[in-house]
């Protein structure tokens, strides 16, 4: 694997040595051994990452469009030559199957860059108003981001490139859990010539670098993904210096299949999209909402369907499904899916414990739901792994009281044969973006959520807007 630098930060364009702090280790999720050795941060080294940020922020926020452009540019070039670095990375640190690495976890680093530097090519900086006044649009100063490590290169690009794009400076702390991406990405940064001072690495945990730069007085705004948990967290310290805080957080996202849909297509289709990156991503379609007089017929179907799901090594290639990233979140599948069973859900495939053929790593067996009803924990709670649950609804109107019934809002689904059906429905979900039978949103399109899935959008024209300050000037 790639010589990657675990015992420094990248902090003003140079490897340095923390100032402190322990050390962690990096697990492969499939064998459950050692691959690296982190350092962790701590307070001290935010200070020094934050400094070089808001020196380079004097510069680089007056730095021109194209030259911001040629420099995103130069980033493509050098990810796309690392590409296979980046998939291996992933796929040994988050247990991801390389094939999805390669078509998805590596490749949407791409999308998002791409899809920034055509934003930025439009981007309105400035306008005159109907008043006659001068409308800015200019950097809001050093960006603090704290990524997940489900989708860890999504996250990162869907935040560094924005903030970069629009001429602010960044310090990123990324997962703990998987910090080795974010080291190769500094590494491609640094390749490709982004002056000191303006993208920062210090790597660490939540309450100690995390806090750190949400409490910090020089950080202007705080990006986050992740846990609810840890979101409210963030949002209490930036709230110390009054900074803008985005979120991007869970969700238990419905997929609404209406009486007319192919029915045998919307479960497979709904069944590959929940289990895809064992069950953790954001935006899984987690609660299969199935009207009551198909849903014995869906019930047994998706039984079936889901037994065929496989499960392997994330380094052998093919689409079967990995490993959790960690004992802790095996632990928090294995008590949900107990929990399940305890509140009287009906196990139609899957359940606790290591699939057949595995002895070691934190494999789960991909596993459905039946009988379930809408107050049910496993209803209600992220799951973040390949589980799936099945709940009936008598007519359309249930099916949307169901669907918008969760404390969240991030995505949903809707499977009809009827485009204006389909279109009614969308209407009256209460999530930040709705897709439509199997469709996906592209990356220029803003990802975020209603309720508790958090605040702000990120993507495209959306994300540069985030990371803006926006003054009225009037002149004479
Ligand atoms: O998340 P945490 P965890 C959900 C998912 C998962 C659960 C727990 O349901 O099972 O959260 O995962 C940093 N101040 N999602 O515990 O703790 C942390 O260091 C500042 C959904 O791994 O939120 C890491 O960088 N930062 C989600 C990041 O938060 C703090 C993706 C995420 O870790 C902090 C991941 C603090 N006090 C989990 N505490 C999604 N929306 O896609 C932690 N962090």
């Amino acid at each position: 694997m790639t010589d990657l630098k675990t015992d420094k930060f990248y902090i003003d364009g140079a490897w340095v040595s923390p100032k402190g702090g322990t050390t962690e280790d990096v697990i492969n999720p499939a064998n459950e051994e050692v691959i690296a050795t982190i350092a962790m941060g701590t307070a001290e080294d935010v200070d020094d990452a934050v400094a070089a940020a808001n020196r380079a922020f004097a510069t680089f926020s007056e730095t021109s469009r194209e030259e911001r452009i040629a420099l995103l540019k130069k980033i493509l070039e050098i990810y796309e030559r690392r590409y296979d670095e980046m998939s291996a990375v992933i796929c040994s640190e988050l247990g991801a199957p390389i094939d999805l690495c390669d078509k998805a976890q590596t490749a949407v680093g791409v999308g998002h860059l791409k899809a920034t530097i055509d934003a930025l090519e439009a981007f309105e900086f400035e306008h005159i108003n109907t008043e006659g006044d001068l409308i800015r649009r200019e950097p809001i100063g050093v960006c603090g981001m704290i990524t997940p490590w489900n989708w860890p290169i999504n996250q990162i690009a869907l935040k560094v490139f924005p903030a970069m794009a629009v001429g602010c400076t960044v310090v990123l702390k990324p997962s703990e859990v998987t910090p080795l991406n974010a080291l190769l990405f500094a590494e491609i940064l640094d390749e490709a010539g982004v002056p000191p001072g303006v993208f920062n690495l210090v790597n660490g945990d939540g309450p100690t670098v995390g806090s750190a730069l949400s409490k910090h007085p020089d950080i202007q705004m705080m990006s986050f993904t992740g846990s609810t948990r840890a979101g409210r967290l963030i949002t209490k310290d930036a709230a110390e210096t009054v900074k803008r805080v985005t979120l991007e957080l869970g969700g238990k996202s419905p997929n609404v299949i209406l009486d007319d849909a192919d029915l045998e297509k919307s479960i497979k289709q709904g069944l590959a999209q929940c289990f895809m990156n064992s069950g953790q991503s954001c935006n899984a379609p987690t609660r299969m909402l199935v009207h009551e007089s198909q849903y014995a017929d869906a019930m047994a179907k998706a039984g079936e369907m889901a037994e065929t799901f496989e499960v392997g090594q994330p380094t052998e290639r093919g689409p079967h499904i990995g490993p959790l990233v960690s004992k802790v979140q095996f632990d928090k599948v294995q008590g949900l899916i107990e929990t399940a069973m305890g509140e009287g859900a009906k196990l139609l495939a899957g359940g606790p414990g290591l699939p057949g053929g595995f002895n070691r790593g934190y494999f789960v067996r991909p596993t459905v739901f039946g009988d379930v009803t809408n107050d049910m924990t496993i209803a209600q709670e992220e799951v973040f792994g390949p589980v799936l649950v099945m709940i009936s609804y008598g007519d359309d109107e249930e099916a949307i009281q169901i669907a918008n019934d969760t404390p969240y809002g991030l995505c949903a689904f809707v499977q009809s044969a009827d485009p204006e059906r389909a279109k009614k429905v969308m209407r009256r979900l209460r999530a930040g973006m709705v897709r439509i039978n199997g469709t996906d949103i592209g990356f220029g399109s803003p990802f975020g959520g209603y309720k508790m899935s958090g605040n702000g959008r990120e993507g495209g024209v959306f994300g540069l807007e985030d990371y803006c300050e926006i003054k009225a000037v009037s002149m004479p």
